[in-house]
């Protein structure tokens, strides 16, 4: 695309963090407004019209549901704005496998949506951000972008929302993909990607909700005694993602705990603690009324899974067959 339009919804994070000095190691992230931001990016000579807007200014730690209900309505604006051709959002790498994962679920795959951040500040020596961001660029003005989802661009990668993955707390080749690793390679001058768009003017899956339903994480360790659920399971609690051991799995009196929760008709999946892999159904699953993540982490899993108790579902089988398709 010659010259396309896209809007920059900035949020904070690492890529409009400082540290003060080219080499301290602790930083303050959000401290760069998007206008001074975008002064820095038009030295770099792309080939784009780009409009910010400041959304917050935070760690991406502190990002949930008033954030993702702002990005969400302002996306969905552009979307519908025949002169805007992608969205770009900058965000801590932390959650971003989060806030790209909600919005890809929530909105139509029309348009080019493409997050980006930096694993070093913007005032350290070998700062990735600028790079990183003229990717997006190039991502987020490619028409073939499109079609793919919400988009994750990182250390010259770029990366579907459902398979993107933070693995590792430093350098800046911090993120992998699975089960597909990248699904495609990028530079500020060329874009390769491995295969076709598959969800081609798709409507958005589901409905946005701020008000996501309560969905904690248990992280199984070795030793876990049941009162750990019973600890983390409040009266507001609607389903339970299970971090558990290999693939999927938990001390037999954890999962006495959880099946009782499952027999009054709380949702409960069984995801696992590991870097990466599938967790499959088990023989048990069917009596215990457990759903299994699949391909999906912890975090990504309660993501689909609170997306699901909103739309009213609860049935173990109905929510397997969301699991086994997303
Ligand atoms: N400060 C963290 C965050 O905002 C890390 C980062 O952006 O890389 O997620």
């Amino acid at each position: 695309m010659t010259n396309p339009n896209i809007l920059v919804l900035a949020t904070g994070g690492t890529i409009a963090g400082k540290a003060g000095s080219a080499t301290r190691h602790d930083y303050r992230p959000g401290q760069i407004g998007i206008d001074d931001y975008l002064d820095q990016v038009a030295g770099l000579g792309l080939n784009a019209t780009l409009t910010g807007k400041q959304i917050a200014n935070i760690g991406s730690e502190d990002i949930g549901p008033e954030i993702w209900a702002k990005l969400h309505a302002e996306i969905s604006a552009a979307i519908d704005v025949p002169s805007i051709d992608g969205v770009i959002i900058t965000h801590g790498t932390d959650t971003v496998e989060e806030t790209a994962f909600l919005l890809d679920l929530t909105l139509p795959a029309t348009k080019p949506v493409v997050l980006v951040g930096a694993m070093r500040p913007a005032d350290a020596v070998g700062y990735d951000g600028l790079r990183n961001f003229a990717n997006a660029v190039r991502v987020a003005g490619d028409s073939e972008a499109s079609g793919r989802g919400v988009l994750v661009v990182m250390g010259d990668r770029v990366f579907a929302a459902r398979d993107v993955r933070k693995a590792r707390t430093r350098g800046t080749d911090a993120f992998r993909g699975f089960p597909r690793d990248s699904i495609g390679l990028v530079t500020p001058s060329a874009l390769d990607w491995f295969g076709a768009p598959w969800r081609v003017d798709e409507a958005a899956r589901f409905a946005f909700t701020q008000a996501l339903p309560d969905v904690p994480i248990l992280t199984v360790h070795a030793g876990m005694t049941p009162d750990y659920v019973s600890r983390l399971v409040t009266g507001e609690t609607r389903g339970v993602v299970v971090a558990g051991v290999g693939e999927g799995n938990m001390p037999d009196p954890v999962r006495d705990a959880l099946v009782a929760l499952a027999a009054d008709g709380m949702p409960i999946v069984r995801a696992s603690r590991l870097d990466e892999g599938l967790v499959d159904r088990e023989p048990e699953d069917d009596p215990n009324r457990f759903v299994a993540a699949r391909a999906l982490n912890p975090q990504k899993a309660r993501m689909l899974l609170a997306l699901l108790i909103a739309e009213g579902l609860t049935d173990p089988s109905a929510i397997q067959r969301e699991f086994d398709g997303r």
